[in-house]
């Protein structure tokens, strides 16, 4: 065949694939993920390497089997559903998300992009669809980075497997090492098939929540990604002395406490003189000890996350963070300390890749008679960051309803996840296909 006639029926093959999508079957599959790990007030409790993760991933590798897949897990616990092609030796197209969610999280933060995933395999089966590529729906492990850190270990992971070493150091707030986590799930998957940390990878695209307001503001269901802004994460560790709540006077007290909001409260400040560049900065996390009512805390640990789409920016504020660190720790009593523990620069999708997602979201939404999608850089981070550096990837979005998510009302209407899942299964088609 011609390559203009190897486009022509992949684009073809595209074309039927997404028309097999099917709306129901896809919203039934993502409220039945949900219930691994639900709460009653409608968000999902299911951290990474959790009892609840385990069980979840067991029943999403049935489902898989049930497709036709055959599974497969590596060293760092990402799981892989292949849908065979024709020619078996060629790297597979990729496509998936991570189901790991924060402590509060929603029904579909990175859920949906697994469960749209195995859509396009049904939706590839029912087309009757024979690709010439093997596909792909991935599971990557511990994208939210909450509870062991950093985020994104498993795509980081697959993309130099050199980093598992020292993830597998990582602790959670019990002690307990990612290490020890990963290797109690993997022992509690005996029958799946072991594979290699990093595999050939044709190309990827990941469908994701927006997780922002744009698509929403916009009034439109489909977004082109065309990149992902930086991020970098901190502990900043403030120390002063414990004591007595009671007996001692506030003249010297060396409260690790107050001095650690006063150093947060600098950040603030920071953070707002550069609110016009884009900058967002988040201190989600903090531990005090001994953590008590009538100790005055001797240490407090709190994180940092900045983000920006401008590198320049964030190198900005870092120096200043680690310049007001520098001061406290040079102050009388105290010590205070600062350690990077995440950090990736802006990705870029290639034009090649975006215009694809275009095309297949332009026909899935004009077929529902709704708006033109747009263009949209992604505020979150995704394992799809990590993935573009061995291969040709994109992400496509839908709309979080006010924005919301990282939280139990997280939600998207079903009609523009079922537009979403179209999309994705265009661009999976035509890739596996060419
Ligand atoms: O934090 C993030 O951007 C992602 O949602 N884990
Ligand atoms: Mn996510
Ligand atoms: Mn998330």
């Amino acid at each position: 065949m011609s390559s203009h006639d190897v486009s022509q029926a992949a684009a073809e093959a595209a074309a039927r694939t997404q028309d097999a999508v099917d709306s129901r079957r896809l919203n039934d599959a993502i409220a039945e993920l949900a219930g691994f790990g639900g709460r009653s007030d409608g968000g999902v409790a299911r951290e990474t390497l959790t009892p609840l993760d385990v069980e979840a991933r067991r029943h999403l590798v049935g489902r898989a089997r049930a497709l036709g897949c055959s599974v497969s897990v590596d060293t760092c616990g990402n799981l892989f559903f292949r849908r065979a092609g024709q020619q078996a030796d060629l790297p597979p197209v990729l496509t998936g998300s991570h189901i790991d969610t924060q402590p509060v999280g929603g029904k579909l933060d990175g859920a949906y992009g697994v469960i749209a995933g195995l859509e396009v395999i049904q939706a590839l089966n029912d087309a009757g669809v024979a690709t010439r590529r093997p596909v792909e729906v991935v599971v990557w492990t511990n994208e939210e980075g909450s509870r062991f850190g950093p985020g994104a270990m498993g795509s980081s992971a697959f993309a130099q497997p050199e980093r598992l070493a020292g993830y597998r150091a990582s602790r959670d707030a019990e002690g307990v090492t990612f290490g020890d986590a990963l290797d109690a799930t993997l022992a509690q998957m005996p029958d799946v098939e072991r594979t290699a940390l990093g595999h050939a990878v044709d190309s990827c695209v990941e469908l994701h929540i927006e997780q922002g307001p744009v698509l929403e503001d916009a009034n439109v269901p489909l977004g082109v990604v065309t990149g992902i802004q930086s991020v970098r994460w901190f502990s900043v560790t403030v120390s002063g002395a414990a004591a007595h709540a009671g007996t001692t006077p506030m003249e010297v007290r060396r409260d690790a406490m107050r001095a650690a909001l006063e150093l947060a409260g600098h950040l603030y400040a920071r953070g707002d003189a550069m609110r016009a560049s884009g900058l967002r900065m988040t201190l989600g996390r903090w531990r005090v000890g001994p953590n008590s009512i009538n100790t005055i805390p001797g240490e407090v640990e709190f994180t940092v996350d900045a983000r920006c789409v401008d590198e320049d920016v964030l190198t900005r504020f870092e120096a200043a963070l680690r310049d007001a660190v520098a001061s406290l720790d040079a102050a009388d009593g105290f010590t205070a300390q600062v350690q990077s523990l995440f950090t990736r620069a802006t990705t870029h999708f290639p034009l090649p890749m975006t215009a694809l997602v275009e095309r297949a979201c332009a026909r899935a939404s004009a077929n529902a008679g709704e708006g033109a999608p747009i263009e949209v850089t992604s505020g979150a981070f995704h394992d799809a960051m990590y993935v573009a550096d061995l291969c040709p990837t994109a992400m496509i979005f839908v709309p979080s309803r006010s924005g919301i998510s990282h939280n139990a009302a997280e939600y998207t209407e079903p009609h523009q996840l079922y537009l979403g899942a179209q999309a994705l299964a265009y661009v999976v088609a035509e890739l596996a296909c060419r």
